[in-house]
């Protein structure tokens, strides 16, 4: 940590400002070096950037943070000038020749969570936000990193706290009259924390899956209009389309938006028996789509009587009867699973579309976190401590009680980087991008 780092902050390429972050001892040293002086704190200050020998490599906005006000909490000097590729690698350079290094990914978030700026959670909403895909996305990574889901993990645990030094003294005072572990109080604060625990892992898991989006193919039977329902609903012609059976050959990808959840389409060749090797090799690609789908969208005709549907995919399937216009019926859901479908005036993809987003486990609503499958798995192990603590409760076992909410407590503490290993720690942060 007593390493001076240094890193290119803006994304690689050509661009209006080009940021060289510097964090550690030795800025105030590199400043003297490249600009002949230390910036006032916090003060913009236009300047000439020079290497040693005084030539300019390019000028800008000198911006010095000293510790401890600063994003990582140490000293921090921030050089913006011009997006140059070339005048950021000369800019760098100078400066690693002052024994300072390159920062590994996600270096400068490390070392503002080691310096307390950050819990574990703020740090990864940090990453979250950046690679954002929608609005939404952005919004509970937001949420995330002002430290609303950590101040009610950390309101949770101090629930968790109060009621195990209530057990622990129970259990110390078994032997007396009061009987304190019946007392119906603690079983109801036990479900109150529950409630807690339940509305937040919602929550986290509403953000994540706006976060990872869900992976749909298109399948069926050639002609069904397969790459008509892609087309419609990407609003765009995408595929060709033809009422010659066989047109679609490779996979086709496409993506849409569903009120922010990310949705991943894949067009694909029409399943059936066929000696062409093109038309094979389509259908052997088909089918390496829908085993790594999350959903699949199973075209049939609607006038078709035969509902085979594939069970052999991981994903969920949702059956589309399309041409529905053909057969006279009307467009909309038929069950939770099944629809019809008009591919050509888009009739009844709406419906389709509320499906997609049932199997996403999507909700509407502005109040999502931006869950990591780590949070949801350890407020899953808060739940089931604090579930299996009530039936204790319930048979008196207070000892067995104390232990479930340490269990709880521990899981808590992970999830904002109390009691997180350094593997843990360090997995996460090489994630990050560079300069971050
Ligand atoms: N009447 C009608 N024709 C459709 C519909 N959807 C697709 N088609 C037609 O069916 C033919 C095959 O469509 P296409 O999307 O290429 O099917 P794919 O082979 O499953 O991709 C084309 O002539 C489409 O215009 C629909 O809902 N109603
Ligand atoms: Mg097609």
């Amino acid at each position: 940590m007593s390493e001076t780092i240094c890193a290119v902050a803006t994304p690689p390429g050509r661009g209006g400002i080009g940021i060289v972050r510097i964090s550690g001892s030795a800025c105030q040293r590199v400043a003297r070096e490249l600009l002949g002086f230390i910036p006032s704190p916090r003060t913009a200050i236009h300047t000439d950037f020079c290497a040693p020998d005084g030539e300019t490599l390019d000028s800008g906005i000198a911006l010095y943070f000293p510790s401890p006000a600063s994003y990582t909490g140490e000293d921090v000097l921030e050089l913006q000038g011009h997006g140059s590729p070339i005048a950021l690698e000369r800019i760098v350079g100078c400066i690693l020749d002052q024994g300072v290094r390159l920062a590994n990914p996600g270096e400068f978030t490390e070392r503002a969570f080691r310096n307390d700026k950050l819990d574990l959670a703020q740090a990864e909403a940090v990453a979250d936000l950046i690679a954002s895909g929608s609005a939404e996305a952005g919004r509970a990574a937001t949420r995330s990193l002002t430290g609303e889901f950590s101040l009610r993990i950390r309101e949770l645990d101090q629930r968790v706290l109060k009621l195990r030094m209530f057990i622990e003294s129970a259990i110390d005072f078994a032997e007396e009259e009061i009987d304190f572990l019946g007392d119906t109080e603690q079983q109801s604060r036990l479900d109150e924390m529950r409630s807690l625990v339940e509305a937040l892992i919602d929550r986290s898991t509403a953000g994540l899956t706006m976060q990872i989006g869900l992976d749909v193919a298109i399948a069926g039977a050639p002609n069904v209009g397969k790459s008509s329902l892609l087309n419609r609903l990407l609003g765009e012609d995408r595929a060709i389309v033809t009422a010659t059976a066989g047109t679609t050959r490779d996979t086709l990808h496409g993506d849409l938006s569903l009120d922010g959840l990310p949705v991943r389409l894949t067009d694909t060749a029409g399943l059936h028996a066929s000696d062409d090797p093109i038309e094979l090799m389509g259908m052997e690609r088909a089918q390496t789509a829908l085993s790594t789908a999350d959903c699949v969208l199973w075209v049939i005709d609607d006038a078709d009587e035969n509902l085979s549907t594939p069970d052999m995919y991981r994903g969920k399937t949702l059956v589309v009867r399309n041409k529905c216009d053909l057969t006279g019926n009307t467009p909309g859901a038929v069950g939770k699973t099944e629809f019809r479908t008009c591919a050509l005036t888009g009739a009844g993809l709406s419906d389709v579309c509320e499906g997609l987003k049932q199997v996403a486990g999507f909700r509407a609503g502005t109040d999502a976190f931006a869950g990591r499958p780590r949070h949801i798995a350890a407020l899953k192990r808060v739940d089931d401590a604090l579930s299996q603590a009530a039936k204790e409760l319930s048979v008196r076992e207070g000892e067995l009680v104390a232990e479930n909410l340490r269990v709880a407590h521990e899981s808590l503490g992970e999830i904002v980087g109390i009691t997180t290993s350094d593997d843990l720690l360090g997995e996460i942060f090489s994630t990050f991008c560079i300069g971050k």
